[in-house]
């Protein structure tokens, strides 16, 4: 071979050196793992892949203080990722998890998250809310099979383990404990489902009074379309009034975002009625079914804007099975998660204590020590434990609700509405009835616009529910009755029950009633205060189910109608000097899709020429009395 000229060889030898003499002289500053010097932190973090009984694994985190020793677990399952609940670049406990909690890790628990099957770091296929064996769920795996499983492994691999296993979870994680509690593992000694997701379509995230909740499109987009999180459907107006008033019905909305793609939000659309696929979930029955054998304490909040159902709801359904007094309630002062966090205030609201760290650390502890640490007290905790809003005070009750239509010691009382638009306890005169014109182009907002997105920066959905209802109570399309001020107060414990008599001249139709309580009009406790309107219970009907949520019916235009239907539950006092209101409305958007006045076979996909307006008729005459019957119970001094 001929030698190549000096300048050519230079070039030849410089390409021959190429990339992996630069690698040479410049390795890469990022290793291929970072291992951070952790030995002087005051925990260990472990992260495993537990495998399921058929073969899937679930990414696990273990963290726990150093020197735990012979120590109880608390198991969280999650679509929420486990690796994020727990940091690993900080140096103390305290920091790396959530404050609510280092208080488990300050006192000798083991903690552990698990991401569910198809979220974050876990194996197997994502099936929102995946239904519990049965007719929904022809597999050999669910939630409670899971968690069997898990806590399986957990007893047999974490050596620090004392072999007794609790879990705790809020909201979707509350519903994985609660679905733990069929077929429970022998280890699990405890359970706490707070604000748990336990009937979505009686009363927590996706349906109210068989109308559907919007604002969950962006939990399915951000949940279910894709292993992590996708954050919000994109918006192109900031009012999300706008937003959804422009999509029109809610498949215009699903189909504009490409939302029909996600297997849930079909689902939702396919199954607007309370049907046999419903059915087939409702956790509260199927727990109602279940020999209780862990001690479980349900955990509620009173203004939950997102499943204010489900905890009471199981409570009730399980406790007249629960021979052992195992179960406990426990309703606090709290939007949808609180109870974790600061429960100090809820929007204007003042508790003047810290209300969810003295149930952290006044009930929760006890109560899970009691259950998980031998020779540990047994905790004093009463069947129910009350906040009663309005006195501010803890209440400990034997059970609940305090009053009832059947079965209660406490008979229900009917608070009459009477023309001029007063309230009363008196049967009401024969008075006109009250009319107003609803108007689909024209919905009621559910919040003061601009309403933001639900999670969006400067939302203020979580709460909302204690907003001041006073912007509404003068809208032409809302009805307002009201009591005269209060010489004593009356106090409500159970779940308020609405009977309206009503016609509309379309053939279908919304009923929102808000049971509210009215401050004087100088407060001098809280200048701010004066007037406001706060709702104590709201909630929303859809007029086609006043024969049953399995059997959607048009209504026969122009007659009185019987509407009924339960409130959610309080615990409240209305005091001296106060008024007690009522306001009715036929709309509550975008959190709620608009009626659109005229029947037609699912709301999802009415069209724009279904949206009529309609005229609402409500009656207050001693043949056809409208009232709101409240779980009246004696005031406690
Ligand atoms: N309430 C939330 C949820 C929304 C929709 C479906 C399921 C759960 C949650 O906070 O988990």
């Amino acid at each position: 071979m001929r030698k190549p000229r000096l300048g050519v060889a230079v070039a030849m030898a410089a390409a021959m050196l190429g990339s992996a003499g630069i690698a040479q002289h410049f390795p890469a500053d990022m290793p291929a793992h970072f291992t951070p010097a952790d030995q002087s932190f005051d925990y260990v973090r472990r992260v495993v892949d537990i495998p399921m009984r058929d073969g899937v694994k679930l990414h696990t985190v273990i963290i726990m203080k150093k020197g735990t020793q012979d120590a109880p677990i608390l198991l969280e399952r999650t679509p929420y990722d486990a690796e994020g609940a727990v940091k690993d670049d900080v140096p103390f406990a305290d920091m790396a998890v959530r404050p609510s909690d280092a208080m488990f890790l300050d006192h000798g628990y083991i903690r552990v998250y698990q991401d569910v099957r198809g979220k974050y770091g876990s194996e197997g296929e994502y099936v929102n809310e995946r239904p519990l064996r049965g007719p929904d769920n022809p597999t050999k795996v669910d939630h409670s099979t899971d968690a069997w499983d898990s806590i399986d492994w957990l007893v047999k691999n974490v050596k620090q383990s004392n072999g007794r296993v609790g879990m705790i979870g809020t909201s979707y994680d509350g519903m994985l404990v609660a679905m733990a509690l069929v077929n429970p593992h022998p280890a699990l000694k405890a359970a706490v489902p707070a604000d748990p997701v336990i009937n979505t379509w009686m009363g927590d995230d996706d349906f109210h009074g068989g109308a559907f909740r919007l604002i969950g499109y962006d939990y399915y987009y951000g949940q279910d379309s894709v292993k992590g999180s996708a954050g919000d459907v994109w918006r192109d107006t900031y009012d999300d009034y706008d937003t959804f008033l422009k999509a029109g019905s809610a498949s215009g909305f699903v189909k504009s975002r490409g939302l029909d793609q996600l297997g849930f939000v079909n689902k939702l659309h396919d199954h607007p009625s309370y049907d046999d696929f419903w059915k087939a979930q409702a956790l509260e029955d199927i727990l109602a079914k279940q020999p209780q054998t862990v001690p479980t304490l349900w955990v509620a909040g009173q203004w939950d804007q997102e499943d204010m159902y489900g905890a009471v709801a199981a409570y009730e359904a399980t406790k007249p099975h629960d021979t052992n007094n195992l179960d406990h309630l426990v309703l606090g002062p709290w939007y949808h998660g609180q109870w974790a966090g600061n429960g100090e205030h809820l929007g204007p609201l003042d508790f003047h204590s810290d209300t969810a760290l003295w149930f952290r650390q006044k009930v929760l502890l006890p109560f899970l020590d009691a259950q998980l640490k031998p020779g540990a007290p047994a905790a004093d905790l009463p069947p129910v434990l009350a906040y009663q809003t309005g006195s501010d005070t803890w209440q400990k009750l034997d059970h609940w609700p305090v009053a009832c239509a059947s079965g209660c010691a406490t008979a229900m009382t009917p608070l009459y509405l009477h023309g001029d638009f007063g309230l009363g306890f008196d049967v009401p005169a024969d008075t006109p009835a009250d009319s107003y014109i609803s108007d689909p182009a024209k919905p009621v907002p559910y919040r003061i616009r601009p309403i933001l997105s639900t999670y969006a920066e400067g939302s203020t959905w979580r709460q909302w529910l204690v907003d001041d209802q006073r912007p509404f109570s003068d809208r032409t399309d809302v009805l307002t009755y009201e009591t005269k001020p209060l010489d004593k107060p009356i106090a409500v414990s159970g779940a308020p029950m609405v009977d309206l008599i009503a016609a509309t001249t379309g053939s279908d139709g919304d009923f929102v009633v808000k049971l509210i309580d009215v401050y004087p009009g100088e407060y001098p406790q809280k200048k701010e205060m004066g007037g406001y309107q706060l709702g104590v219970a709201m909630d929303i009907f859809r007029g086609r189910y006043r024969n049953g949520y399995s059997n959607p019916q048009p209504i026969t235009p122009d007659t009185p109608l019987a509407y009924k239907f339960a409130l959610p539950n309080v615990n409240h006092v209305f005091l001296p000097g106060h008024r007690i209101m009522v306001q009715v409305q036929s709309s509550w958007f975008p959190l709620y899709d608009r009626n659109p006045q005229t029947f037609v076979p699912n709301i999802f996909d009415a069209k724009p020429v279904d949206y009529r307006k309609a005229t609402i008729t409500v009656f207050h005459d001693p043949a056809r009395a409208s009232a709101i019957e409240l779980p009246v119970v004696p005031v406690q001094q």
